[in-house]
């Protein structure tokens, strides 16, 4: 099958929740340092949690970034702007707290120092959880790329390209799509981003196609 996931100069992971994760999932999957994007559950104890049964945990998301394209730092700066980590968040439990999951010290450090520039200049605290490289457990199927899977002609488009729903997941074209459909990001930048991705020719051919008569 054909890789269609945009080539990176290096991998890293970020991990956080901050609120509902079907929003978080569609506006980072917009941005081109993002390489794709996954929901899921953390910072808990409680084993294998599900949607219906979530524990002590929290809706999160997961992505693999570039970042030579889009930096830890930047994406900090994006998670604190993009939500409330000031009030209580507690009142449905944990399911819906301000939780940052930091995979090493230097994650950890751009964390101390962007809350600290982000409570300077806001003049609030920022009450976000940070932990240290807690496990992340995905969601449910039905849970991932969840805006995109309201789009059964799109779908029907999309779906044979993958020989997986795994790899649907795990894939840039997706993460990219599924931020569009909520207004995160435009089309017209998909297809020029495309031609920095380092496809092979066959599978840029197939998802500039897939762009020209895909139907919404
Ligand atoms: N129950 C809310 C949020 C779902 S989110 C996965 C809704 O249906 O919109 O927590």
């Amino acid at each position: 099958m054909l890789d269609f996931n945009r080539r990176a100069q290096k991998m890293e992971t970020a991990t956080f929740g901050m609120g509902c994760f079907w929003g978080p999932e569609s506006q980072f999957g917009q941005y081109p340092g993002v390489i794709h994007t996954r929901t899921g559950f953390a910072g808990g104890t409680t084993a294998e949690p599900t949607y219906r049964n979530m524990g002590d945990h929290t809706e999160s998301i997961q992505i693999a970034f570039d970042p030579s394209l889009l930096s830890y730092e930047d994406i900090l700066r994006i998670f604190w702007d993009s939500h409330d980590a000031v009030k209580d968040r507690s009142y449905k439990g944990r399911q819906y707290l301000s939780q940052l999951i930091v995979h090493s010290t230097e994650q950890l450090e751009s964390a101390q120092k962007v809350k600290s520039e982000w409570e300077k200049q806001n003049g609030k605290r920022i009450g976000t959880e940070i932990h240290y490289d807690l496990p992340f457990y995905p969601a449910e199927d039905r849970h991932q790329k969840y805006f995109l899977k309201r789009f059964d002609k799109a779908m029907d488009t999309l779906l044979p390209l993958f020989p997986d729903h795994t790899s649907f997941v795990y894939s840039t074209i997706t993460a990219r799509l599924n931020g569009f459909v909520r207004e995160n990001g435009r089309l017209s930048d998909i297809k020029e981003e495309i031609g920095d991705w380092q496809l092979s020719e066959e599978a840029e051919t197939v998802l500039r196609d897939m762009l020209q008569y895909i139907r919404w």
